[in-house]
């Protein structure tokens, strides 16, 4: 029997609704064939004798192997790894001022969408936790059609040119003579492209920043990279770039525990969203904007068109708009969140791209990828893909139609049909893209204001608080460490020390090896050869900004544990009166919190009440929780078993917060304890067994999240 779930009549939205025609409810319902014909026996296939050979005639074991053998569809090339919820988006504001969408002018309107988070390398088996950019693909169901925001959780991309995406996506992926390794860059291919295109350098700061491994998709920014417009009634364009800010705040794991967390629980993500949901703790972000009248297109130091750049939230700021909430679980994972399928041309009027080189690519390569993933110029028939505007046009046929297409006419113009479905006016909704004026050679060439290749990655790792740079050092230590071929670590460290020399100094040192001289590489063999080699070479324009708060994870909402998993450890003897008061506390705002002992079943208070334990050591883990409170009891070695001393040390060292007797003090396991508890970070001593005395410093530690400055470096 399926859990039942806390879902409230929140989580309805007229897309979900469009789906329930769609929705097979097996209950109290009698087994059949695909023709509707009912099964007596679904345990023995037809024989000549029962212990004779299957007969060909028997139908319905043929039905069913022949339907079971065709369940795989091809993964996506890309984002292959995802999980996805339905919910609603509310605009706060009209915007009506920019943009003619519908669904941003009125602010009476939910919107409903689907959303699907994703990692980009691995396959779809690979771990949640891999260090990888995280796909945030919205799709908006609005009453004009489809809209969808295919935006990811860094706000700038790898490359410039969406020609080089298969090269990019090939070398990061595993090797092909043998695959390996799976869902990780740390190896020669990925490096030795990496190394060759200093473009990518702003992108390899996010990537290698604690960004890519988040703590969970709700604790993720997410952008939507390009440049894209907003067009008004008076088709004037304004240039706009979309941002999620996430309302528990952006928070990260550490690398070490990311990689635990891959074998103790691959799914962690996938899990956490799923299990928020189901709770009804609702996953938020609220959509910001960043506007810039086409007039101020050339006041930047780089180019709005160029992938590689964000606009520093100092120089425009980042307005925020509305609110997307995640409100319920998919029913079918195959049907709605592997057959979805997103494309940033899925547009509506009021929106429009620009010449971004890399948008302009994605826009050919979505509905390509469609047709070999779902298999048919129909899989906008699909009913998570249905729109919920009406569809009427002359398109027909091909495989797996759905649609049942009256009347005589499939042309236009027409006569017959009174020349319906007829075109709209722009003035009536009809799209119109914006005329732009292009008097252009056709060229292959990039723009030279897209060379400053090393200017927003040095704002970047400027931005970091210590602890955040540290970790950018060491991700790339472990990465290049990984490189076997000298000349692509020479070649990063290199580019690396146009970055800054800290963090090249940082990495040369633990990959034992100098950082070279000469830092460029010969790099644009790619420039045709007509060309002035010396006028392409990477250049570096000076930042209008030094440093800029909203790129650090240092500064971001810390205020709430909604959410956070919590583990009271405790065994037989435990105070049930103040693990009971703390277990309310931590549950009234929000967390999620389990009890942890050293066996399943029960443990007896030290009234003799009992409480139900969650997990044992065996079934959890350390880095499966964001904190753990732990209470003494009435057997002293409780607290000094092996596994209770690790669970505690662990997330002692992932920087968590943690409350802990205070007789734990002198625990070699826990050096520098008393100095933490000292200096306030995060480590919370209980004196005299008062846990309810700490139980609101507990909490501000929780919500703080981690406390990174624990660590050695
Ligand atoms: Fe994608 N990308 N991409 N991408 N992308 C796909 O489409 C592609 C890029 C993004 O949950 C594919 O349906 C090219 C940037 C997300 O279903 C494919 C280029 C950004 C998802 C594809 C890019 C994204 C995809 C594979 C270089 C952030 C998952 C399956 C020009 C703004 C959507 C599919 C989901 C998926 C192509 C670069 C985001 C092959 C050619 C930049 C979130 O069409």
């Amino acid at each position: 029997m399926q859990k039942p779930s806390k879902k409230t009549s929140q989580s309805s939205t007229d897309k979900t609704k469009d789906l329930i025609p769609d929705t097979e409810n097996a209950e109290q319902q009698q087994l059949s064939t695909n023709q509707g014909t009912l099964i007596n026996d679904n345990q023995n296939s037809l024989k000549a004798g029962n212990r004779g050979p299957t007969l060909m005639e028997d139908f319905i074991f043929r039905e069913k192997i022949m339907h079971f053998d065709h369940e795989r569809i091809p993964e996506r090339i890309v984002h292959a790894r995802g999980a996805g919820a339905h919910g609603h988006f509310e605009l706060y504001k009209s915007m009506k001022q920019y943009t003619k969408a519908a669904f941003l002018n009125d602010t009476s309107k939910k919107t409903p969408v689907f959303v699907r988070f994703s990692t980009v390398a691995g396959s779809r088996g690979s771990t949640d936790l891999a260090r990888d950019v995280r796909g945030f693909a919205v799709k908006f169901y609005t009453d004009e059609g489809n809209y969808d925001l295919v935006g990811n959780n860094m706000p700038v991309f790898f490359i410039q040119d969406a020609i080089k995406f298969p090269d990019l996506i090939h070398a990061a992926k595993g090797e092909p003579d043998n695959e390996i390794p799976q869902a990780a860059t740390a190896h020669d291919t990925f490096w030795d492209f990496i190394s060759l295109m200093p473009e990518s350098m702003h992108m390899i700061m996010w990537a290698m920043s604690d960004r890519a491994i988040p703590r969970s998709f709700s604790r993720m920014e997410g952008f939507g990279v390009h440049t894209f417009r907003f067009i008004n009634e008076n088709k004037v364009s304004t240039f706009v770039k979309f941002h999620w800010k996430p309302l528990l705040g952006v928070h990260s794991v550490a690398w070490d525990e990311a990689q635990k967390i891959s074998g103790k629980d691959p799914d962690f993500h996938r899990r956490d969203l799923w299990e928020a949901i189901e709770e009804g703790l609702y996953p938020e972000w609220e959509l910001g904007v960043q506007l810039v009248p086409e007039e101020k297109e050339f006041d930047f130091g780089f180019d709005l068109l160029d992938p590689t750049k964000i606009i520093p939230e100092e120089l425009v700021p980042v307005e925020i708009i509305g609110k997307l909430t995640l409100t319920k679980n998919p029913e079918n994972f195959f049907a709605e969140t592997e057959q979805v399928a997103f494309h940033p041309g899925h547009l509506v009027p009021g929106i429009d791209f620009t010449n971004d080189p890399l948008l302009q690519g994605r826009l050919f390569s979505y509905t390509d990828t469609q047709l070999s993933r779902l298999g048919s110029a129909n899989f906008h028939e699909i009913p998570i893909n249905r729109p919920i505007a009406p569809i009427h046009n002359n398109q027909r046929d091909g495989h797996m139609r759905h649609m049942i297409n009256s009347g005589k006419t499939s042309y236009q113009p027409n006569s017959i049909r009174g020349g319906c479905p007829f075109q709209t006016t722009i003035q009536q909704g009809g799209f119109a893209s914006h005329a732009e004026h292009i008097d252009a050679p056709k060229i292959r060439d990039r723009s030279k204001s897209f060379f400053d290749h090393f200017s927003q990655a040095t704002l970047f790792f400027n931005s970091q608080s210590q602890p955040e740079k540290n970790h950018i050092i060491k991700a790339l230590r472990f990465e290049l460490g990984k490189v076997v071929l000298k000349d692509i670590q020479n070649r990063m460290l290199g580019l690396l020390s146009l970055v800054n020399s800290e963090l090249a100094n940082g990495v040369a040192e633990g990959l034992g090896m100098p950082v070279p001289e000469k830092p460029l590489y010969p790099i644009n063999e790619s420039i045709p050869a007509d060309m002035v080699v010396e006028d392409y070479q990477p250049i570096s324009v000076n930042s209008a900004t030094d440093k800029s708060q909203a790129l650090s994870m240092e500064f971001t909402i810390k205020n709430t544990i909604k959410g956070r998993k919590i583990a009271l450890i405790a065994g037989n003897g435990v105070d049930g009166v103040a693990l009971n008061a703390i277990k309310e506390r931590l549950s009234a705002e929000k967390a999620l919190v389990k009890i942890v002992s050293s066996n399943l079943g029960t443990i007896n208070t030290n009234e003799n009440n009992i409480i139900k334990v969650d997990f044992n050591f065996l079934t959890t883990s350390s880095v499966l929780f964001d904190a753990a409170f732990v209470f003494d009891n009435s057997n002293p070695s409780f607290l000094h078993q092996t596994e209770v001393l690790e669970f505690i040390k662990e997330a002692y060292t992932h920087c968590k917060p943690i409350a802990i007797p205070f007789g734990l003090i002198d625990r070699p396991e826990l050096t520098n304890i008393k100095v933490f508890a000292e200096e306030d970070m995060g480590v919370i001593l209980i004196k005299d067994g008062d846990t309810n005395g700490v139980a609101d410093s507990f909490i501000e530690a929780v919500a703080n999240h981690r406390f990174w400055e624990r660590e050695t470096f």
